[in-house]
């Protein structure tokens, strides 16, 4: 079964440009937590002494995801992982002859010595060991299996195979999988696959199958470069097309758009599972077939996400999508009508970018000639207001309804104690309106909202 390490603290904070304060990292393990993940990488502690903090207070949340401390083969490093109260220790020593020659200058004999003695010292220490050879798929495979065994007979009870320049294809990676399962001494296998070609979870997915047990994910698939599996494509995957049903789902969403918002790493809107288009149709065929029936160009609910389907109204746009439109508002038209109201829109989507729902309702209303009531003629706008805590709400509400350009007022619960709709005739009547509405003894501050379309209901 599918077991999954998110590294969006460890790998995600190693995108270029990112770094989280201690209280994102925090609700960003709380939510993977409430995801299910069974691995958080919290960090490498050696990094600086705020990773360490952030390590340790994730430790001391008591999540049920094991907390994972990343760290070079170094004594100061795993000590450091202990003191974080971290339950595991990922020790990464590159195994690649270009590693080895250009980067460690160390031989092959040197790094096993060195692999052993550092697993060996993390278990001395109290710690579960991962040992991940770095750059493992253009390591020797020889030398590879040696390594891997000697570091699980040194202790380890978890090996990552790292696809660190993610140059694997999916059938390469399953072969490496199979052929290291008959090789490796009793472990669990981790796909830590980079995606410089796009392949990341591809690549994974054929290693679970191949026999792997976990794959590395981050949120929005941060990470160095091109980065690593998105979490939320992982799931989802695995959940409509393997079957694998344990992840909690609720939160993804909130989690991708928590990480673009502490991160300033926004998603491309065709960016699949949680970008913005991943449910917006847009091409007459593809728009008629959605409405009739989802299934026809959807692989699966949105609503699986908590997400709703999309249409875009412009020149690609066929008649159902715009009477669908149009419905919405509340607005019947007949057959011929919405004929000419489809050309319109069309001939207009030729000489503009994009369409918005007041040009459609506006084209509707030309070819109709019915004036449509979702169009405010004059302007309306909700005034909220906050009445001081001295002041009855009553007395505030009294007075506001003496207005006779105010239409309904509301006591509400919230930030604000009162909403009032209120009309006016243009901007400079509405100004007014608001100035003299500040001037009611006991108002303490007031926000306005400006209606911009109104649907009536059914
Ligand atoms: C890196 C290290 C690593 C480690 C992966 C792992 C990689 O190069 O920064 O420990 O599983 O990609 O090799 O992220
Ligand atoms: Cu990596």
């Amino acid at each position: 079964m599918l077991e999954i390490l998110d590294s969006t603290l460890r790998e995600g904070e190693q995108t270029p440009y990112v770094n989280f304060t201690l209280e994102e990292k925090v609700e960003i393990a709380r939510l993977l937590d409430q995801v299910g993940v069974e691995m958080i990488e919290a960090g490498d502690p050696s990094v600086s002494p705020n990773v360490a903090k952030a390590i340790q207070r994730i430790a001391a949340l008591g999540l049920k995801a094991e907390i994972v401390a990343h760290s070079a083969a170094i004594r100061s490093g795993i000590q450091k992982a202990r003191d974080c109260g971290a339950q595991r220790v990922a020790i990464f020593y590159a195994t690649s002859k270009i590693h080895l020659d250009a980067k460690l200058h160390k031989t092959q004999e040197q790094a096993l010595d060195i692999i052993r003695e550092h697993v060996a010292y993390a278990r001395e220490l109290g710690l579960k060991v991962r040992y991940t050879p770095e750059d493992a798929t253009r390591t020797d495979f020889e030398f590879l299996v040696t390594v891997c065994n000697a570091a699980i007979e040194a202790g380890a009870d978890r090996i990552s195979l790292a696809d660190t320049l993610g140059i694997m294809q999916p059938h390469l990676l399953a072969e490496r999988v199979a052929a290291l399962r008959t090789r490796l001494l009793p472990c669990k296998i981790d796909l830590h696959c980079h995606n410089d070609y796009g392949l990341a979870l591809a690549n994974a997915m054929a290693g679970i199958r191949a026999g792997a047990n976990c794959i590395h994910t981050t949120v929005n698939g941060m990470g160095e470069r091109t980065g690593i599996p998105d979490l939320a494509e992982t799931i989802v995957a695995f959940h409509n097309l393997e079957g694998v049903q344990k992840y909690n789902l609720a939160p993804l969403m909130e989690l991708a758009a928590y990480l673009e918002r502490v991160s300033g790493f926004f998603l491309a809107p065709n960016k699949p599972i949680t970008g913005l288009n991943a449910f917006t149709h847009k091409s007459g065929v593809h728009t008629n077939g959605v409405l009739k029936d989802p299934r026809t160009y959807e692989p699966f609910d949105p609503a699986l996400l908590g997400r709703e389907r999309k249409i875009v109204i412009d020149k690609y746009t066929g008649k159902s999508a715009v009477a669908a439109r149009l419905e919405e508002y509340g607005i019947q038209v007949s057959p011929a009508e919405l004929e000419v109201i489809v050309m319109r829109i069309k001939a207009l989507g030729d000489e503009r970018k994009q369409l918005f729902d007041s040009d459609i309702l506006q084209i509707a209303e030309q070819v109709t000639g019915r004036e449509l009531d979702v169009i405010p003629r004059s302007l309306q706008a909700m005034v909220m207001l906050e009445v001081e805590s001295h002041v009855y709400t009553s007395s505030v509400v009294r007075r506001l309804r003496g207005f006779t350009s105010v239409r309904n007022v509301y006591e509400i619960t919230g930030d604000f104690d009162v909403s009032a709709f209120v009309d006016a005739e243009d901007m400079m009547a509405l100004n007014n309106l608001i100035e003299e509405i500040r001037t009611v003894p006991g108002v303490k501050r007031t926000e306005t909202r400006m209606v911009l379309k109104k649907y009536n209901g059914k």
